[in-house]
Parts: structure tokens; sequence; C-alpha cells
């Protein structure tokens, strides 16, 4: 009787071990019972593709029955899909199986986020043609700005052990649309175009095929010298062209589908066709003749500036304009966000839309370099969105980011956007819980970027916690307020770039760099005096303004009329100037810094009351990561007041938080985090 006990203790246990909710499933909760019987799924053939999707059903799908079709005249969906109800059935449509499969994931996510599934008259067609992620991942394990451990690629144990995560990888990414994927970091080894390393790459991309996922790699410059001991790397040499002709084929035997070069050079001290007095459109055009037989592309980083005299927001676009339609068609331009570099806000990157002859693709940073890597609870669709839907005003109003690169506007034949991933061997792949929604919501609005931050918030609440109202609806006011309370303790109303210098985790105003270059050190952005602080972009300062299309060129260039939450970006504003409120600019950045450390402690009660929605494991994790982000602001807004009040001379006015800290105490915090953390 006491055994029998016991092994009842036991029996009862295991769902409760097997269970633990170590996030590791991502939004893929679909019902774990099993889903319809194959005799209620009608398709046809055998390809690897539909036999995926055709096992998703039979273990997710708990609804009537399913047919999955391809057809011919839906070519102009590209990869999109139809799903439609018809006679008590459920017909999935589209021309390839790799739109079935993404109708599929559809359907699962209606299912899963309690939606309707009758009467359904579905069509979707993708904003993007590519749509991309870029690990920074290196060949030692290490990954650049990455916060969630290892890579994980295993280049030790490729090709002949294969990780059960490579095809995990390869479903979330094909459950959320993403379809292509750079292996490995921008400033790239020679050694990923290595016979062994091709081998190993192959390996990957067998894996990811059936996915509908492609593999494209970063490639080093200078890789035909270094690999091969040619006399130089140059593009005009006809050698360095054979080389990399050769090279191509190299690849497309072993991966005939491979996607193409992700290519920074002459950015940062990495080699490209100006060490040989070459221009960006020879280096590019060299690979993209040896890439072109086989329909691959090159995707050119615009990511360029020099330690000059030149205000850096200003450089890529210098660079890059004089150079528009000077590139083959498989080549296309990508293009960060903004002109400096993934900070919590900037202003869009004027390049885009400058170039009229030559497609262009914003590249977002998913990883959270400058937002408090994965320790800080940020979701970045808004930051996305705001740039997407940025008016570049190139071609008259309306010429939004999103137009601009989607093929709306400019008719480009490749359409492509990239995010740098922050995914690493973590077991929850993203180190922070919520870490998953940015990769999430990158994956939805590469797909569609009409899709609100408010939707793919519900989408992915829904899907990785549970649908219950009371849960959901406090969850997504957090999420969607992160962002701007993010901006509000880090770098309010136009502040960039004043972090400690090399990790980019704290702040670190006061960093001057007299040794270093000047465009790495805080001091040259925020440009604090005793008459006020910002960077001068008008006529007055480096006219960076004047890249912009009318009328944004003037809307800059006058400080009346420069949205608030972008003024220290575009001007150099005296402490006393009055803003919109009323609060002289002093104040409003005490204001700014206070309601981003208020905010945060707001998330923590929310999160606790939410205490009994959440598995344990989920909500401590959650829970300490909080803190930590309620010391950072605190931190944060401690420091920047601070030291910008030796400047303005004013006290801090009575209803804001008095700091905690001390000035000198803080200047000698020297976080041991290294480059890559
Ligand atoms: O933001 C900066 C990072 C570098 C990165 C570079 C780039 C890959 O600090 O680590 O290098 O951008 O985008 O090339």
């Amino acid at each position: 009787m006491k055994n029998f006990r016991l092994y009842v203790l036991l029996f009862l246990m295991i769902p409760l071990t097997t269970f633990a909710e170590d996030g590791s499933q991502l939004w893929l909760r679909f019902p774990a019972k099993h889903g319809i019987s194959a005799d209620k799924m009608i398709s046809k053939g055998n390809n690897p593709t539909l036999n995926i999707a055709k096992k998703e059903l039979m273990n997710h799908w708990q609804g009537q029955e399913i047919e999955l079709r391809t057809e011919k005249s839906l070519k102009n969906l590209k990869d999109g899909y139809t799903i439609k109800s018809s006679s008590g059935k459920i017909i999935i449509a589209a021309e390839k199986e790799i739109g079935l499969l993404y109708g599929v994931y559809h359907l699962l996510r209606l299912q899963q986020t309690h939606s309707s599934i009758t009467n359904l008259n579905i069509t979707e067609k993708p904003s993007y043609d590519v749509r991309i992620l870029n690990h920074w991942d290196n060949l030692d394990g290490t990954i650049e700005r990455g916060y969630a451990g290892h890579s994980l690629w295993k280049w030790e144990d490729l090709p002949n052990t294969i990780s059960p995560r490579y095809k995990e990888y390869a479903r979330a990414n094909a459950s959320i649309g993403i379809n292509s994927v750079v292996l490995n970091n921008v400033n790239a080894s020679p050694n990923m175009l290595r016979k062994d390393y091709l081998e190993k790459v192959k390996a990957l991309a067998d894996i990811f095929r059936p996915y509908g996922i492609k593999v494209y790699l970063a490639v080093n410059f200078s890789s035909p010298k270094v690999l091969d001991g040619l006399e130089n790397s140059d593009p005009l040499n006809k050698n360095v062209q054979k080389w990399w002709k050769n090279k191509a084929s190299e690849i497309y035997k072993r991966i005939p589908d491979f996607g193409g070069f992700l290519v920074k050079a002459n950015s940062e001290g990495q080699p490209g066709p100006q060490d040989y007095g070459r221009t960006h459109a020879d280096g590019a055009n060299m690979m993209a003749d040896a890439l072109k037989p086989y329909n691959g592309i090159v995707m050119w980083r615009a990511f360029v500036y020099s330690p000059s005299n030149e205000d850096r927001a200003k450089q890529a676009y210098l660079e890059f304009v004089p150079l528009d339609g000077k590139f083959r068609d498989n080549v296309i331009i990508q293009i960060k966000n903004g002109p400096i570099d993934f900070q919590p806000r900037e202003a869009f990157n004027p390049l885009f839309g400058a170039l009229k002859k030559t497609p262009e693709m914003v590249e977002f940073q998913i990883t959270q370099e400058y937002l408090g890597f994965s320790n800080h609870l940020v979701f970045l669709a808004p930051l996305f969105k705001e740039n997407l839907d940025s008016d570049t005003h190139a071609l008259g109003q309306g010429s939004t980011i999103a137009k601009i690169t989607d093929g709306t506007l400019i008719k480009n034949k490749i359409t492509a956007i990239a995010g740098v991933a922050n995914i690493g061997e973590d077991t929850n792949w993203t180190g922070h819980h919520f870490a998953q929604a940015n990769w999430y919501a990158f994956g939805r609005l590469a797909w569609n970027h009409d899709l609100s931050s408010e939707q793919i918030a519900d989408e992915w609440i829904k899907m990785t916690f549970t649908n219950q109202q009371d849960f959901v609806t406090p969850v997504k006011k957090l999420m969607l307020s992160s962002r701007e309370t993010a901006v509000d303790y880090m770098m309010p109303l136009g502040l960039h770039h004043i972090f400690a210098s090399g990790h980019h985790y704290g702040p670190e105003p006061w960093g001057d760099y007299k040794n270093g270059r000047p465009d790495w050190s805080p001091v040259y952005y925020h440009k604090a005096d005793a008459n006020g602080v910002g960077f001068d972009r008008t006529k007055t300062g480096s006219n960076a303004v004047s890249l912009y299309f009318p009328p944004l060129n003037e809307t800059y260039g006058n400080i009346q009329t420069t949205p608030e939450n972008l003024i220290l970006w575009f001007h150099h504003v005296p402490w006393n100037f009055k803003m919109k409120d009323g609060k002289t600019l002093w104040e409003e950045l005490c204001f700014k810094y206070d309601i981003g450390v208020k905010n945060v402690r707001d998330y923590q009660k929310n999160w606790d009351k939410l205490q009994t929605y959440v598995d344990d494991e989920r909500f401590k994790s959650i829970k300490l990561k909080l803190e930590i982000q309620e010391k950072d602001a605190v931190w944060w807004k401690d420091a920047c007041l601070l030291y910008f009040q030796t400047f303005s001379k004013q006290a801090i006015p009575n209803n804001i938080e008095k700091p905690v800290h001390n000035l000198e105490n803080l200047k000698k915090i020297k976080l041991n985090m290294g480059h890559h953390n």
C-alpha cells in the first residue's frame, strides 16, 4: 500500500517536472493533444516542406477538415497564401509549399489566440521578399553584442553532429515568416569561406531548407588575399574577380539555393574597396557579378563613417548618394534605421529615399546593444514601426520608409528587411523572456509592415503566456510603453550615444576619450556647455538637416517645429528654452528621467500582481530582471542629471525624486563586460 502511494505520487510528479517552464518553447505552445487524423487532411505530393505542414496539423490542429493545395494562379502572392472556409472544411492555398506552411502557422496562431476560425477568407502577401536575420556570431562561438549566451552554431561539431536546436530554430522562424539568415558576424572572418566551413554551412542549409530558409554569409573583403595569398583584394584586379567567381561556384555546388553575401566594408576598420582607391560600387559589383549566374544577391551595408570632422550623421549619405545608379541590379544597400547607430531613439537615416536607382533595405537591431542588453524589458515593435512609418517625403508626401523599401514607390527588383538577431544558446533563446517578443515582432513586421505594435504584442502574449484578458491587457500596456520608458530613463529628448564606451551598457555622459576617436565619445554627441545641450545639426552647425527632403529640412532646421522627442538631436538648446508644456528644457529633462524611473517601478508593481497567471519559473525570472532594470534606470537618471547639472547650474525641481548616487562615485564605475559582454 505504501509503495502504491509512492508510485501514485511519483506518477503525479512527472508532468510537473517535464513541464518546467524554461521558455524554450517560445510562442509555439500549440495544444499538446493530438491534432486531426491523416484522413481529415487532403493534400497531394510529399515534398519535405509540405510534410512539415501536415505534421504540424496532425500534431496540433483541433478543428475541422483541411485541404492544402498548391495553385499556380496564386503566383502574385509570392510566398503568401489564402485561407478559406468552404463547405465544412478549410482550404489553404498557395503557389508554393512554403506558402502552405506559412498558412498552417497562421491557422494554428488563430487557434492558439482563440480567434474565430469560421468563415475564413484570408489573403496574405508578404511585404518583403527577403526577411532576414543577421547573426553577429563569430566562428569561435562568441556573439558580438549577443546577450543570450554563446552561438547556436556549433562550428566544431558540424557537419557531423547536428544539434536538435537547429531544427527548432528553423521552425520558430518559419512560424513568423522569416525566410533568410546570415549565419556569421559582419565583422567577418575570412575563414568563413574556407572549404571546411562551407561543408558546415551546407549542413545547416540542408536543415533549414524544408522550412523555407535560405542561408547567406557575411564575407570579409580581403578574403582572396588572406585565404589564398593573392597579391591584393582589389576589385578591379582580374585575379581577384576570378577568385570570387570560383568561390561562388564552389558555394553553389554545395548549396544550390544559397542566398548571397552581406558585406561590411571600409567601416570600423574592416577592409574594403577603398583600400585600393575603388568605390563601394566597384566592390559590390564585383561580388554581384560572381553571384549573378546563380541568382545570388549582395547586401552592401551603408554603415560607414570615418574619423573625420564631418558629422557622423551625414557620412553614409555623402558616400552613397553619388554612387546611385552605379550598382548592379542584384545589389541592395542595407541601411541602419538611424544615421548614427541603433540608439534608443534616432531621427531616421536621410539616406532612405535619397537613392532613386538603387534598392534600399532597412537594418534593425533586435539584440539590445543600446537598450539594456537582455536585462531590460523593452518591446521594440514601436521603434521598428516609428522608423518604417517615417515619411521621408522623397517622392512627395506619403513616401514612408516602408513604401520606399517594399517596392511600392521605387520599383526595386529585390525587396528585403534585416534584423540583427538576439538569439543565443540560452534555454529561452533570448536571455530575457520578453526579448522573445522582439524576435517575434521583427518577423511579423517583415511579413506585414502594416501590423500594429498592439496587434503583435497581443498575439505574442496570448501565444507565449495565456489568453486570459486580465493578464493580456496589463502586459500589453506595459510592453507598448516600454520603449518610450527606456528612452526616458536613458536618452530623452533626442539625446544619443551617451553610453559607457565599449560595452554600451550604462551611462557615461562625461566620457571624452581625449585619446580615442571623438565620434565614439559621449561629449561629441551631447555637447553640453553653460548655454545648453544638444547637437546643432542646423545651418549654424553641421547642417545635417539639409540632407532631408523638404519640408523636413525646414521642420528639423527650426527649433520651434522640431518634434520635441528629437530636439537635442537637431539643436543645441538653451537650458532655459521654453518647452511646449511650459517647462524649461532643464526641468523637462529632469521630468523625463524621473518618469522613466517611475514607469519601471510601475512595471514591477503590475508584474507582481500577475503572479497567479504565470508559471513560477518565468514569473521569477522576469521579476528579477525588472529589479535590475529599476536599479539601472535610477543609475541612468542620477548619472545624467548630476552630470548635466554641472552645466545647467540649476536645482533639480522639487517634485522630482532626488538623486541617490553621487556623481564622483558614479564616474568610478567600470563594468567588466568586455566588448562581447
Ligand atoms: O553598433 C555597432 C556595434 C558593433 C557593430 C557595428 C556594426 C558588428 O557596436 O559591434 O559591429 O555597430 O553594425 O557594424
